[in-house]
């Protein structure tokens, strides 16, 4: 709907509903909080009403400074029916013919828990610029860039999932877990990889081809393979080790003759490994 021109020195973050101690805060008072930086990949779904139907990806690998989202709810406190807890942002207006009078997005109670969720005020050390969801956003590592807040200014506890059209109109997905006809919230990302070298159409002397890019998941990816036969058989390749909850780079070698090729890049993460 458009960036949020947001006053920091009338900025306050609102923490309440479904807490014994609701308050809200100043930006001085959250940059007095014990800070905590996180490297995270952070991943856009795409378009709500196009979803990507080929390969086609709009990641990153950020490193967000702030306070602990865990931080703010301890001080709140919140009632045992508080089972979601809403974010919502400055922004208003129309998105694809629907009206919203704020962004809005859910998370679960336990995610909001886990000391990765940030209340975001640096991006890669340097404050959050006004496109980017300054003065304040939320981060959500190992979930979808959409539920990341920017121009944040509410968080609160509640029993139920948010009515707005981004958590409800826009953001579902089918969930393969559940069956055809089934959706879930765009939240937690899949196992993912991305072939960055060889470049699309690359012409390349072999037979030996040195193959590089990246994966990312919720979790760690634990083994990386390559398929230059349409997925019939598979080369593993090298992973580095995870920081936080960034992506992770990979390389490989494949062996190809003349002509041309397709390659496949496959992730299996951690904690899907049979
Ligand atoms: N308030 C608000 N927060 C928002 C959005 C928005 O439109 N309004 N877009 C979301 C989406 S879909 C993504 S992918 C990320 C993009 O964050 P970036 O601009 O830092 O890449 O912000 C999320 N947070
Ligand atoms: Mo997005």
């Amino acid at each position: 709907m458009g960036p949020a021109v947001v006053d920091v020195m009338k900025w306050r973050l609102v923490v309440t509903s479904l807490v014994k101690k609701p308050f809200a805060i100043e930006f001085e008072s959250l940059r007095k909080f014990p800070s905590r930086s996180i490297t995270a990949f952070h991943e856009c779904f795409g378009s709500p009403l196009k979803p990507a139907t080929k390969a086609l990806w709009r990641v990153g690998n950020v490193r967000w400074t702030g306070a602990p989202l865990q931080d703010l709810l301890s001080l709140a406190e919140p009632l045992p029916e508080a089972s979601y807890v809403w974010s919502e942002g400055l922004d208003r207006g129309d998105f694809a013919g629907v009206h919203a009078d704020r962004y809005q997005k859910d998370l679960t109670i336990d995610k909001a828990w886990q000391d990765e969720v940030l209340v975001v005020y640096k991006i890669n050390g340097r404050p959050l610029s006004k496109e980017r969801g300054g003065p304040v956003r939320l981060a959500v590592p190992g979930w979808f860039g959409t539920n990341s807040m920017k121009w944040l200014s509410k968080i609160s506890l509640q029993a139920s999932r948010a009515p707005c059209p981004y958590t409800t109109t826009f953001y579902n997905e089918p969930d393969p877990a559940s069956g055809p006809g089934t959706t879930r919230p765009v939240w937690q990302v899949e196992p993912n990889s991305m072939i960055v070298r060889p470049k699309p159409g690359e012409q390349l002397r072999g037979p030996i081809i040195h193959v590089s890019g990246w994966t990312w998941y919720h979790t760690e990816t634990a083994v990386l393979e390559i398929s230059v036969d349409g997925g019939k058989t598979w080369t593993p390749g090298t992973v580095e080790p995870r920081v936080d909850y960034g992506w992770q780079a990979f390389t490989a070698t494949v062996e190809l003759g003349a002509g041309e090729h397709t390659m496949h890049s496959r992730a299996t993460a951690q904690d899907r490994l049979a």
